[in-house]
């Protein structure tokens, strides 16, 4: 553990720790002569506890947009020491900027993610999240120098140069996504280089992933494969982190980030447990603090202890976006829930997509996949009539699976699997 004391504080010292904070950073804002924070902070009432969190007005992407690039900064640009931006699928990206000491609270809770996955300081650590404005490569590269383990920083991209490096330089942890790690296993399996190379976690997520996608990975690897949750408008990478003895409720950092989970229609908070829209409130940054940040991802609250003893609150792994959540012929659809349905069944590789064929009078959901080798071939229409059963029990909505030759789907080598095409003429989607 990286920070024993933090990690494990119990209950009455963090309801301090948070409330002391968020006073403070209210009457900081309070005190900001930015029009912004002026605005916002208007008709805020007393706060005397974190309890009073939930009388505070929340902030969506749009007003971060709206503020491009330094509105909604409390101090001055020249305070800061980074910038960093997140991909917007249209328009301007959004841009975050970090003062020293927040680039410390980055460092600190990605030193907390390492400790988590049970590196060690003598670890060689392969990092394959990319370098650049997004948060992943620098942001996991801060915690783990902190940490003491001996950084490769190999950026995003590349996979076979990077199989090389994993054998060569002896990692024995890495992060990347999970898609782009179930890539690196097939170039390190194509190469013959899996018997040299040793990985033994990999700290994995920037994009949603199922269990049955975990089981893939673990398979490919033979790794523990820990979900690593966070977002650039709150700070990047480390706001949330999986325990190799608690798997399957990542721990949110709370002392920095106070989650809230919300009803995404109401904003009112939602029953203990059930899901809904997970809300976070930076109770530390300086330069770009948010207050009620609606993240968009859907999740519930796990309240078991772990045995590993750290006491943050933990969060179910993130189910989906508020926002990507399709609607086929009246019936709602998670990407992730069709993920978890393909991917459980033995004989399809990790890449699949959906495509929601536009091109009649009602949308047909098409999920395609591909057979994971060559000897599944006469399986391949039992196959599909499985999944095809399966996802119909599971959404209630009649899909079309098409599975193609092993290889056959397109893989991609940087940033975010992309998962979800459209079909409006007889062009293939996926070939873009
Ligand atoms: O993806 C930060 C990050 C980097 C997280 C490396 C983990 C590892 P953004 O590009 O701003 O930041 O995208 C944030 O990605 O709101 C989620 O929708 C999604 N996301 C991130 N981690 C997970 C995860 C980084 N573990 C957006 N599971 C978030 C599901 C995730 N979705």
């Amino acid at each position: 553990m990286y920070q024993p004391e933090l990690e494990t504080m119990g209950h009455a010292a963090k309801h301090h720790l948070q409330s002391e904070r968020l006073i403070a950073l209210i009457e900081r804002l309070e005190a900001s002569d930015v029009p912004y924070w002026q605005q916002k902070m208007a008709g805020v009432g007393s706060v005397k506890s974190i309890n009073d969190i939930t009388g505070l007005p929340f902030t969506v992407k749009a007003e971060m947009r709206a503020a491009f690039p330094y509105g909604m900064l409390t101090v001055p640009v020249d305070d800061c020491n980074r910038i960093h931006a997140s991909s917007g699928t249209s328009g301007k990206p959004t841009v975050v900027a970090y003062t020293k000491a927040d680039l410390g609270v980055f460092a600190e809770v990605n030193a907390r993610v390492l400790g988590c996955a049970g590196a060690r300081p003598q670890d060689v650590f392969h990092i394959a999240y990319g370098y650049g404005l997004f948060t992943g490569g620098l942001g996991l590269h801060g915690g783990a120098e902190l940490f003491g383990v001996t950084v490769v920083p190999a950026s995003g991209g590349n996979a076979t140069l990077q199989v090389e490096l994993l054998a060569d330089l002896g990692a024995r942890g890495f992060c990347a996504t999970p898609s782009f790690t179930l890539l690196l296993a097939e170039r390190a399996e194509a190469a013959g280089l899996m018997g040299r190379i040793k990985v033994e976690y990999g700290i994995l997520g920037a994009e949603p992933w199922s269990e049955s996608m975990r089981a893939k990975i673990e398979e490919a690897w033979d790794i523990h494969a820990l979900d690593i949750y966070g977002l650039s408008e709150v700070i990047g990478p480390g706001v949330a982190m999986e325990s190799v003895e608690g798997m399957g409720a990542p721990f949110i950092f709370d002392d920095h980030f106070f989650p809230e989970i919300v009803d995404p229609k109401t904003g009112d908070p939602v029953p203990n447990g059930d899901f809904g829209e997970l809300v976070l409130t930076t109770l530390t940054k300086e330069a770009l603090p948010v207050i009620r940040y609606r993240t968009g991802d859907i999740t519930r609250f796990v309240d078991e202890p772990s045995p590993c003893g750290r006491t943050f609150r933990r969060m179910d792994r993130i189910s989906g976006r508020v926002d990507d959540m399709l609607i086929v012929r009246g019936v709602n659809v998670f990407p992730s829930e069709v993920e978890a349905v393909v991917l459980a069944e033995p004989g399809v590789s990790g890449q699949w997509a959906i495509v929601l064929d536009k091109r009649g009078t009602l949308v047909e959901m098409v999920v395609r996949c591909e057979l994971e080798s060559q000897a599944d071939v006469p399986r391949r229409d039992h196959i599909r009539d499985r999944i095809e059963r399966q996802l119909h029990s599971r959404l209630r909505v009649r899909t079309r699976v098409a599975i193609g030759a092993p290889g056959s789907m397109p893989r991609s080598e940087v940033g975010k699997a992309r998962r979800v095409f459209e079909q409006v003429d007889d062009r293939d989607p996926l070939a873009s």
